[in-house]
């Protein structure tokens, strides 16, 4: 394997990926990206010009994805609409992307017999009571709640068909909440973190007993490599790293690491089909392929975020009012 072609490159976990791969690799990648809101070039800076090229293009086009396709040996999959709240106002953008974009690249690489990694979620299982001892196994029923885990777990669907009546070579990750830098603030952490820098109190949906299992994207990145290297195709794993939280505390943890008082928040109205809670079992990959995270605590990691949002406002802050106006329209 020479050549990799990563779609969604340029989004919070394909970007950092693109630099895992780089550190990691002798691999040359190519990102093919539509560069969304959700995107951003800068998240690509600094890296070799001789190993990393950036193409500005839509995965639901087979035109552009096709050739592309053929000129590389594998294609890392992370392009799609991520946002539950977005596909609760309008689920269209996530039947295109997730569905037709995931569609057009199965068949661009059945056409020219190319290995192919799909990330998708845990979402796809839908959710667990919270004092449910299981936890999403890769024989957990699909179950999704949301048009977008409802679009990630047709596209799942879509890979495994291929597999199955194609032969098609590819593998598929489903991994739990991701947190770290460059992640849009439309998200649950980095907004907290930037309306804390702003003065304005966090925004809790519910009563935030919902349980996230979060994991960070180093770790997300480390487990697909992994997998794209390792992996038996027509297989499934699930990536996770331990992490279950309550929004409760995470925003709390917030609170405390930025020097407010923890009840320093508001309850704000809640997700229309909030899920309850994901967690995550990671055995398969930790024991058939060797992997582990390398974040084991939480509170570093999310110190560790908060100083990279301290440092970037540049980044984020043509964003933030247009996205604070959007959940203000819906009470949030
Ligand atoms: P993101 O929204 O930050 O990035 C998505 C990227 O895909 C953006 O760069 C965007 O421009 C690009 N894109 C969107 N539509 C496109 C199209 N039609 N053609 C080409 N590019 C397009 O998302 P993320 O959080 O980095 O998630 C990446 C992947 O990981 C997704 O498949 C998501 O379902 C999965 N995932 C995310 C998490 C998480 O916690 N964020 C957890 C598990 C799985
Ligand atoms: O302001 C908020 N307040 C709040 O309480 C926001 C934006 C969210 N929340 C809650 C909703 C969820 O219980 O926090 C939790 C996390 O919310 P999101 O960051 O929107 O993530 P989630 O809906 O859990 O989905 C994420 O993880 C799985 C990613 O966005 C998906 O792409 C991934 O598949």
């Amino acid at each position: 394997m020479d050549r990799l072609l990563v779609t969604g490159g340029a989004g919070f976990i394909g970007s950092n990926f693109v630099h895992h791969v780089i550190a990691h690799t002798d691999l040359r990648v190519t990102v093919l990206d539509k560069l969304t809101y959700a995107a951003s070039r800068e998240a690509l800076a600094g890296l070799p010009e001789d190993r990393v090229e950036l193409v500005v293009g839509d995965i639901a086009e087979a035109e552009v994805v096709d050739p592309l396709v053929a000129e590389h040996d594998a294609v890392v999959h992370f392009a799609a609409e991520s946002h539950n709240d977005n596909s609760l106002h309008d689920p269209s953008p996530f039947i295109r992307t997730n569905i037709l974009g995931t569609y057009t690249i199965l068949e661009a690489v059945r056409r020219h017999d190319r290995r192919l990694h799909h990330v998708s979620t845990d979402e796809v299982y839908g959710d667990l009571e919270l004092d449910d001892p299981k936890r999403f196994t890769e024989d957990t029923p699909y179950n999704p709640s949301s048009p977008y885990s409802a679009s990630k777990a047709g596209s799942d669907h879509l890979v495994r068909a291929w597999v199955r009546s194609f032969g098609v070579r590819a593998t598929v990750s489903n991994c739990s909440n991701n947190y770290g830098p460059w992640q849009h603030i439309e998200k649950f952490i980095p907004r907290q973190i930037t309306n804390v820098i702003d003065g304005v109190r966090p925004k809790l949906y519910g009563s935030g007993e919902n349980v996230r299992d979060w994991i960070h994207a180093d770790d997300h990145s480390s487990a697909v490599l992994r997998i794209l290297e390792q992996g038996r195709v027509g297989e499934t794993y699930l990536i996770g790293a331990d992490g279950e939280k309550n929004n409760l505390e995470v925003v709390r943890l917030i609170l405390k690491l930025m020097g407010r008082p923890e009840d320093d928040f508001d309850h704000v109205n809640d997700r229309a089909g909030h899920d309850l809670r994901y967690a995550i079992e990671s055995g398969k990959l930790r024991q058939e392929l060797g992997w582990a995270p390398k974040f084991q605590d939480f509170e570093s990691g999310l110190a560790d975020t908060i100083a990279w949002y301290q440092e970037h406002e540049d980044w984020w802050r043509p964003h933030k009012d247009a996205t604070e106006a959007k959940y203000a329209e819906k009470g949030q």
